[in-house]
């Protein structure tokens, strides 16, 4: 386990994280438009970490676009993306983007699928060095736009509308919806599978969706009362991440507020102490770390 920093590192001066939020919605809707719109009848796919991880040519057009568009809008940014290609900054911002999370919906053509975008300053690749500041999760099929920005809160705009988010007021784990999600490593899903045993019956029910970044936002609009994962990256979760907290929820690891590679949960606040000891204790007693920090 990483020691994280004690304290979230301090924005640069003058940072305009409403400026930052809006940026974040316009390219992802314009990566949303393109993964939903230029899908080919064949997908072209290779694989990655396992047979079962792969990336699609969309996946890869998308945060082409994406780099392309945040250097256009904001040059002197960083950008931390799943797929090859990122590049440092010199503004103290980076962009963490997952140009298509849920990737395996996508290849089937199920519609829990996102564009992630989220505004981070401090080290994203060092557990507890970073906080995400503005982020925007687009779900393309339902149009449905999840934003926020630190201190400004979170809304969901679709094209019926925008409202603001809260998370449920639930106070029993046993009554609490929780969503979770598996890793592509046949071991490690071994593992998952003997922790989500342990916790089914603790809770009402569980929901495996398949788009970490859209369980987080769900979380965020009270579709889930609670969610935990083990294995995301920095990219799967930046996002949904900042979305949660600014509706409410709370969110961490194994360690206090700070969600890492090994767990993270998000919660309503009536049940997140509860939710966050038993995620706690049983990826400790049965998943362990999943290494590679972020
Ligand atoms: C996905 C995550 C999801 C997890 C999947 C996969 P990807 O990210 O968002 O929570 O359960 O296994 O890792 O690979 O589609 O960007």
């Amino acid at each position: 386990m990483s020691s994280a920093p004690s304290a979230p590192p301090a924005l640069p001066p003058g940072l305009d994280l409403a400026d930052l939020e809006r940026v974040a919605c316009t390219v992802a809707r314009e990566a949303g438009r393109l993964v939903l719109e230029d899908r080919p009848r064949r997908l072209g796919t290779s694989s990655k970490s396992t047979r079962t991880d792969v990336v699609t040519e969309m996946d890869q057009r998308s945060q082409e676009l994406l780099l392309d568009r945040l250097g256009a809008l904001r040059p002197d940014d960083g950008v931390l993306g799943e797929e090859e290609g990122g590049r440092t900054g010199t503004s103290g911002v980076t962009w963490v983007i997952d140009p298509i999370d849920g990737t395996i919906n996508y290849l089937y053509d199920a519609a829990e699928y996102a564009v992630s975008v989220a505004a981070v300053v401090g080290d994203p690749a060092r557990p507890g060095a970073w906080r995400p500041v503005a982020a925007a999760v687009l779900g393309p099929p339902s149009a449905e736009l999840f934003h926020a920005h630190l201190g400004g809160g979170a809304r969901l705009t679709t094209p019926g509308g925008s409202r603001v988010l809260r998370a449920n007021p639930v106070t029993d784990l046993g009554l609490s919806l929780v969503g979770t999600g598996f890793g592509y490593d046949a071991a490690l899903r071994e593992r998952q599978a003997r922790a989500l045993v342990e916790l089914l019956p603790r809770v009402r029910d569980v929901r495996r969706h398949g788009s970490a970044a859209l369980d987080l936002c769900a979380v965020a609009c009270g579709r889930l009362d609670g969610y935990y994962e083990t294995g995301l990256n920095a990219w799967d979760r930046a996002g949904g991440e900042l979305v949660a907290t600014e509706a409410g929820a709370l969110v961490g690891g194994e360690v206090g507020g700070v969600t890492t590679r090994d767990l993270t949960w998000a919660a309503a606040p009536g049940v997140a102490e509860e939710l966050a000891a038993l995620v706690r204790e049983l990826s400790a007693r049965h998943v362990g770390s999943v290494g590679d920090p972020a």
